[in-house]
């Protein structure tokens, strides 16, 4: 049983609009989206930050969350115009929920610097 709102989420305690599952990797849509297409693609087992990644360990599971991400960009329709992939970490990076998350935005064009 995990800490945050995301494991409710796995767990299907609460809903979500699920457009990829796996057995290690769920992908679902933002409730708050910051663009037309704005998914989060997170590891089932709950990791807190980006800082708890460790590539020995977890190459696999980050191999299949990026596999994920192109393979919804695709089924998105974004994937040919481009996309962006995010993690925040932390309170500087403006992590709210501690379980790693990618964003994957996508469906305008993306701006830089981020803010
Ligand atoms: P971050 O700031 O990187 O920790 O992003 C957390 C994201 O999670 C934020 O964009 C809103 C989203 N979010 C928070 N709670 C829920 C929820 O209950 N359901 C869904 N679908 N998204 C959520």
């Amino acid at each position: 049983m995990g800490n945050t709102i995301f494991s409710k989420i796995i767990d299907k305690e609460i809903p979500a609009d699920i457009v990829y599952e796996s057995d290690a990797v769920l992908a679902f849509r933002d409730i708050n989206p910051q663009a037309p297409v704005h998914i989060l693609i997170i590891p089932k087992i709950e990791i807190p930050t980006v800082r708890e990644i460790k590539g020995e360990e977890h190459s696999q599971l980050l191999g299949e969350m990026y596999d994920a991400a192109n393979s919804i960009a695709k089924d998105e329709g974004i994937s040919e115009d481009g996309f962006r992939l995010v993690f925040n970490c932390d309170d500087h990076g403006g992590q709210e929920v501690y379980h790693i998350h990618m964003h994957l935005l996508g469906g305008r064009q993306m701006n830089w610097p981020p803010g």
